[in-house]
């Protein structure tokens, strides 16, 4: 049904562009940048915005003789939303490229349309393994759940903390966390104290922390989407865990620097491990948070903006290398392999997964010029997705 209307719409859209000497459009290359802009999860949406935004105003917005023209669309975190507008773009507005994709749901949703109609899609912030199998023209450029999990897994279980309990989300970003983080944790000694699914629908975390507690664990190990940390932490102060010993393990998720200042000293001490710290010590990243603070009434990138900063990237660099052909069989040969330095540090897209491939930093939250930051402390180079083979 999906493949028919596509196909149809493709070969209107077709007969148009055949019927009028369409210099400006052939000049011009669309790319449908897709996002959740309202509802609980905007500020994903809000920071990949800001950040495609920021590498247009910094590198222009003409690459290998096309103008590059942005349509940005609000899904609301609705797959079907996400897969209509998908199509809508694909279709009526000749876009090229597609890009966003703010959770692992909406991601999955435009897949089937990448893969029919051959349009490169670039996911920028959704971050379970299996989506880039969905679609051979998927480009990953944020990270996934089991690079992250597998590295804070390995670093409970060599640093003290042996018997911990797991609450994450119960989403498919969520399962991939909770079995990565057991994976490595049990692989480095680490025994289970129980594990919890919290429903991503107006989260009540009490219970779970309850559980929690009453396993007398090390630590906890927590996952929650991007914007969710400031109700967990809030519910895990409330139950007074931040003065009882256990301590908190998480993926960098719950710390997320849009957020991060506005927590309070409860957070203070709490380990992450994830791609991306404002706080990342180089010259790239210094420039990054300083324009990006500047371009935005002084807000603070996250870990999703350099998702959506280096997506552009990869759409610049990969037009460079077809010198302006949008064809996405061509786009995709050119993304495969490129390597390059971002705000977060040294990065590549797998050639065989078309995955990213990246740094996972250890990191601890401590006050830095009266605010509150996720400080590097270890680093793990050149972690590509443990999930893929
Ligand atoms: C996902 C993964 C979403 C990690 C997130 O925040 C996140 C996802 C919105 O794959 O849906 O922090």
């Amino acid at each position: 049904m999906l493949r028919r209307e596509l196909l149809r719409g493709l070969a209107v859209a077709a007969a148009l562009t055949g019927m009028a000497p369409l210099a400006a459009a052939q000049d011009t290359i669309k790319i449908g940048l897709i996002l959740p802009m309202t509802g609980p999860f905007a500020s994903t949406g809000r920071q990949i915005e800001a950040a495609v935004k920021l590498y247009m105003a910094e590198n222009g917005a003409t690459v290998a003789g096309k103008k590059i023209e942005i349509i940005v669309k609000d899904d609301t975190n609705v797959a079907d939303v996400t897969k209509r507008l998908a199509q809508e773009m694909v279709v009526n507005d000749g876009v090229k490229i597609l890009a966003g994709f703010g959770l692992t749901p909406l991601a999955l949703a435009a897949a089937p349309i990448s893969a029919q109609a051959k349009v490169p899609q670039i996911v920028m912030a959704a971050g379970t393994s299996i989506i880039t199998e969905r679609s051979p023209y998927i480009v990953r450029t944020s990270f996934t759940l089991p690079q992250k999990a597998s590295v804070i897994g390995d670093w409970a279980a060599k640093n003290g903390l042996k018997k911990v309990f797991s609450i994450v989300t119960d989403f498919a970003p969520g399962h991939d966390a909770e079995k990565w983080f057991k994976e490595s944790f049990a692989k480095a000694g680490g025994v289970m104290a129980g594990e919890a699914r919290v429903p991503i629908a107006n989260p009540d975390f009490a219970p779970f922390l309850q559980r929690a507690a009453d396993a007398k664990p090390d630590a906890i190990f927590v996952f929650v989407p991007s914007g969710q940390g400031a109700i967990f932490t809030k519910q895990y102060v409330e139950r007074g865990l931040d003065r009882s010993g256990i301590k908190l393990v998480a993926t960098g998720d719950l710390t997320d620097d849009d957020i991060l200042a506005k927590y309070g000293d409860s957070v203070l001490g709490v380990i992450t491990a994830g791609p991306y710290s404002a706080a990342h010590l180089s010259a790239k990243n210094k420039a990054y948070v300083a324009a990006f603070g500047k371009a935005n009434a002084g807000m603070r990138p996250n870990f999703m903006s350099v998702g959506g900063y280096d997506g552009m990237h990869v759409i610049y660099e990969a037009l460079k290398k077809t010198n302006g052909n949008a064809d996405g069989d061509a786009l995709l040969a050119a993304m495969k392999g490129l390597a390059f330095e971002s705000p977060r540090g040294p990065v590549s897209i797998d050639a065989g997964t078309r995955d990213i491939t990246q740094t996972i930093y250890l990191r601890k939250v401590e006050k830095a010029d009266g605010e509150l930051y996720n400080v590097e402390f270890g680093a793990v180079e050149n972690v590509r997705d443990p999930a893929k083979p």
